[in-house]
């Protein structure tokens, strides 16, 4: 036997025989290592524990403190989740089943539809196969060998004929389990100590609608049960938050087939949250020397040929519209318009920061698959502006609305959020403008403006606008994904694309610089938010309804009339309840419409001419005057408290 050379990570090199395999070498170092080793990587590739090594090579074993090995202990687990099915319903044949963020699938043909009472049976007989200690053996198949032996299991002859080499490796489970995979596995199902089956749902092969439709199980597996579950308690949450589920509960918003995916209609409790917060934010410019306007939603191919939308961005846009003698598109992006005003008159250094804002509705071609109740629509209205600056104002401009950004958060009770500094794909010039000394001064100047903040980032390529970094502001939702919600970019290109000036205080025409910025994302974006944020149960300013008055009986109906009158006049939004049903159900029900206030009178309240105020969360409050109970709401919606 010839000896190979193994480098390990610390640098130290051993000489071992040819054929070893990473899980002696792990146990050479230490059992603790190879009771924690899930898979290894050589020479930076993930490898199995159980394949040997025939040449020199670097090794690392990677264990169940690492990201990337979860992701093989996924991949494993769904496997196992195949061999249940198969075990269980050999008729079935399998499709694909790969890790994915927060688990794993796997996609199955068959004909009888999976249920529930399935899903618990295939669950049960996974932990009975993981039971057995099984190893995940890697095998190697010629070709024409692979496909006869899959026979009339259609995708995976389907997948041989179009993946495989000459010869192909295959991972048993077992004696009878076989699966046309690439691995790497974990070395045994003694290894799988925590998972769980899901959710059953249609998915076509290989992802298109023309294909065969497949039945996908999902599932999770993490390292622990402690860590499972502590996820599902978070899938819990997330569920009781989903601002799609509490969008339809709480009446504040739809979406209809008719009209169309990604096309939200917004019902009047929406509508309110959604005006409040325009109405906010509109006030907070005006105060930070915006000038607001109004522009359509649609313009000439021709305005996006010359910004370049047409050329870098045509994939997010609607198809034109044939008129006449022109094509009309649906603007994607603000920017042309705002850019027309600007240059609608002359400029002079004197005039500027100029900051043209609207809150701007524009279109966009997502994907189907992209579409998420109001949190990725087609159809969006965005807090925009565009601040048209000479080079010298660009650092205080970003300082104030990175202050402007920070004040909106407080207000809205947003406390969770990370700065990403976006910079493009330099590779990709299709998407990106090709001019290598703009991108690098704006990412120079993105920089030097976050560094005097001394706001930490993280920096993202190939997240940039088509004409110039970006700085982000992440917000994640309640299982840690991340969307994008404020943005500050610095954009020299579109100034050049438009030839744009000012003139100087020599007087000479000068180029400005434009800063596209959204404070409040679009209005969808950020109410999906803040509806799952508050699951629901907005902060008092910006709740749709802030009282509702609950007469016990017929006879406080006269009374409890004129209290929400007397709301109403003193700019309350205060509804009434006046169906004879119990006061509790009443009660339970404008709970669950998470109304900030209740107001319970009955022939006592109504002789004192007082109210029995009910918070949402704490309850009774006690008996109160009108105007004892105005002062304390009006208290709350003036500091904009969070919370009651
Ligand atoms: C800031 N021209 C700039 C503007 O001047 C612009 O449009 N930037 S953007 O493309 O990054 O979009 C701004 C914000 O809109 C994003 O940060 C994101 O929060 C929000 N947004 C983008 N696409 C969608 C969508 N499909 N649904 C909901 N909100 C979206
Ligand atoms: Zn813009």
């Amino acid at each position: 036997m010839s000896n190979i050379e193994i480098t390990l990570p610390d640098g130290s090199q051993r000489s071992v025989e040819a054929g070893i395999r990473p899980i002696d070498i792990a146990r050479s170092i230490g059992t603790r290592l190879a009771d924690a080793a899930i898979v290894a990587r050589l020479n930076g590739e993930l490898y199995d524990l159980t394949r040997p090594i025939e040449a020199d090579a670097a090794l690392q074993i990677l264990t169940n403190k690492d990201p990337e090995a979860l992701q093989v202990y996924r991949h494993s687990t769904a496997h196992l989740l195949a061999a249940a099915v198969l075990e269980l319903y050999p008729e079935t044949k399998l499709g694909i089943g790969p890790p994915i963020e927060n688990g794993f699938y796997y996609d199955f043909d068959r004909a009888t539809p999976f249920t529930p009472e399935d899903l618990e049976k295939i669950e049960k007989k996974m932990w009975e196969i993981q039971k057995r200690n099984l190893p995940y053996e890697r095998i190697y198949t010629k070709k024409e060998d692979g496909l006869k032996k899959y026979g009339d299991a259609w995708m995976k002859c389907e997948l041989i004929s179009e993946r495989a080499g000459e010869v192909f490796s295959e991972y048993t489970l077992g004696p009878y389990f076989i699966d046309f995979c690439r691995g790497p596995h974990v070395p045994d199902t003694s290894k799988l100590k925590a998972f769980k089956l899901l959710s059953i749902a249609g998915a076509y092969w290989k992802g298109d609608e023309h294909n065969k439709q497949l039945q996908r199980i999902y599932g999770t597996a993490f390292f622990s049960q402690k860590d499972l579950e502590e996820y599902l308690n978070r899938l819990e949450e997330a569920k009781r938050r989903d601002h799609r589920r509490l969008g339809k509960e709480l009446e504040l918003f739809t979406v209809n087939e008719a009209v169309g995916a990604g096309l939200p209609l917004w019902l009047p409790k929406g509508a309110t949250v959604r005006r409040l917060l325009e109405e906010y934010i509109l006030e907070r410019e005006r105060a930070g020397g915006y000038q607001h306007v109004y522009t359509p939603d649609l313009a000439k191919v021709e305005l996006y040929q010359r910004s370049g939308h047409w050329a870098h961005y045509q994939s997010s846009m609607f198809p034109p519209m044939d008129l006449e003698t022109e094509q009309m598109v649906l603007r994607p992006m603000n920017c042309p318009h705002h850019i027309l005003i600007f240059e609608s008159k002359q400029r002079s250094y004197r005039d500027l920061p100029v900051r043209i804002a609207e809150m701007g509705t524009m279109y966009r071609y997502e994907r189907s698959g992209a579409l998420s109740g109001l949190s990725r629509v087609r159809a969006m209205t965005l807090n925009d502006a565009h601040i048209f600056c000479t080079p010298d104002q660009i650092k205080e401009e970003f300082s104030s609305v990175m202050k402007l950004v920070e004040q909106a958060y407080r207000d809205l009770g947003i406390t969770q959020y990370r700065y990403r500094l976006s910079l493009r794909d330099k590779a990709d010039k299709e998407k990106y403008v090709d001019n290598d000394a703009m991108w690098e001064l704006g990412e120079q100047v993105l920089r030097e403006a976050m560094d005097s903040l001394g706001l930490p980032y993280v920096e993202a390529r190939g997240e940039a606008a088509f004409y110039g970094p970006k700085l982000d502001i992440q917000l994640a939702d309640v299982m840690g994904h991340e969307e994008t919600y404020s943005t500050v970019q610095v954009d020299f290109h579109l100034p050049n694309q438009f030839e744009l000036k000012y003139v100087g205080a020599d007087g000479k025409d000068h180029r400005p610089v434009i800063i596209h910025r959204a404070v409040v994302s679009t209005m969808e974006r950020m109410i999906a938010y803040l509806i799952e944020l508050y699951a629901g149960a907005f902060p008092v300013w910006l709740a749709p309804v802030q009282a509702i008055v609950l007469p016990i009986t017929d006879r406080q109906t006269e009374y409890a009339r004129g209290l929400q009158k007397q709301l109403d006049a003193a700019g309350i939004r205060a509804t009434i309840d006046e169906r004879s049903e119990k006061v509790n159900f009443k009660i339970r029900e404008a709970q669950l419409q998470k109304i900030p206030f209740m107001l319970v009178v009955g022939d006592r309240e109504q002789q004192n001419n007082q109210v029995a105020v009910r918070n949402r969360k704490h309850g009774d409050q006690g008996v109160k005057t009108l105007e004892e109970f105005l002062s304390g709401i009006r208290a709350l919606i003036e500091s904009r408290a969070v919370a009651e």
